[in-house]
């Protein structure tokens, strides 16, 4: 299928509209990549990305890292040289724009075999050089208000990497896994913390048990893995290099709002309500076609609703002052890092 040309100006679809529905991409994926999705949680395809969509989230990852929101600044308070966000697309018209435009929701589509494809999030994750700090291994799902099979993530680092500047490294085939283990985030986030699941085993101290994947990956290639799929990262040993990636989240048919005082919560608007799909503003429908008021709405920058992040700050530290007093529970959640 013939790519559809994107003039590489951000913000262009969002004062004119040259393009109405998601481009195609430079190419499906081959049966064998879904199977590889399926069988081991995640598959590394290599220049798969277009420089023109490069180009916009190069753009939108730098007015992101140099602005960022009163969220972002929260998630990066506690680990130097991490810097994290989410949701940047509401604020970000070059990732808008990537969002409705880019190539992406299709290849979610086929890899989720879903007939709807909704933007669930999107999230940066930036490591400058030289930051001691690990992404530990945790499942998305975790974190997630969302309950459902057909779920996705991507993730396109915008500089080269290595497994010794950040790269990710994933448990093969771990999404089969039974176990849902507790969402650990790199800065400990109490509220999200469920002691109901299981603790994540430290996969680093007993390396002989997991099979490991990971990649060297340069810009234009995307990783695409289950929200089930144990992954995690080192810290940043390059002197020289800041390691910044973007990661999309996808929904398909199947996936209904599941909101929990320990799932993220949501800070924008949205119609969805508890154990119905997922719909409005904040999730919007990309496939088979884009929803005309959601479309409406995301011309109109949203910021998170000042009251409920307040809310949502004052919960976690109540959280983890609970935390806290069980030291047990604090002790498994700890994980060996060391390269
Ligand atoms: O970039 C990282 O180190 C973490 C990425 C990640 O956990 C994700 O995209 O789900």
């Amino acid at each position: 299928m013939t790519p559809i040309p994107y003039n590489n100006n951000p913000g262009a679809c969002a004062q004119g509209a040259e393009m109405t529905f998601a481009a195609y991409p430079r190419r499906t994926l081959t049966d064998d990549e879904i199977r590889r999705y399926r069988e081991d949680g995640v598959v590394m395809i290599r220049g798969a990305i277009e420089p023109n969509w490069m180009a916009l989230i190069e753009s939108g990852i730098e007015q992101a890292r140099t602005n960022t929101s009163l969220v972002g600044r929260f998630m990066s308070r506690k680990v130097e040289g991490y810097q994290m966000d989410i949701f940047l697309w509401k604020r970000i018209d070059a990732l808008r724009d990537l969002i409705y435009y880019g190539p992406f929701a299709r290849w979610a589509q086929q890899l989720m075999r879903s007939s709807e494809v909704r933007f669930f999030y999107d999230q940066m994750f930036i490591k400058e050089p030289g930051t001691d700090a690990p992404t530990p291994w945790h499942q998305d799902l975790s974190f997630w208000p969302i309950r459902g099979e057909q779920i996705c993530s991507f993730w396109i680092p915008c500089d080269p990497v290595t497994r010794a500047n950040s790269g990710l490294l994933y448990v093969k085939g771990s999404h089969l896994w039974p176990q849902r283990f507790k969402a650990i985030s790199p800065d400990y986030v109490a509220a999200i913390i469920d002691e109901a699941m299981d603790d994540i085993p430290d996969i680093n101290a007993d390396p002989g048990r997991y099979e490991l994947l990971d990649w060297e990956m340069e810009p234009g290639d995307i990783l695409m893995f289950h929200p089930l799929t144990l992954h995690g990262s080192y810290g940043n040993a390059s002197r020289t290099q800041r390691r910044r990636a973007l990661a999309l989240r996808w929904t398909g048919d199947d996936v209904v709002y599941a909101p929990s005082a320990k799932r993220m919560p949501i800070h924008f608007e949205h119609d969805s309500t508890a154990g119905g799909p997922l719909r409005g503003a904040a999730f919007p429908r990309i496939l088979p076609t884009i929803e005309p008021a959601e479309r409406a709405a995301r011309l109109r920058p949203e910021r998170q609703a000042l009251l409920r992040l307040l809310g949502s700050s004052a919960y976690n530290a109540w959280a983890a002052a609970r935390l806290g007093l069980k030291r047990d529970a604090t002790r498994a959640l700890r994980q060996t890092w060391k390269p």
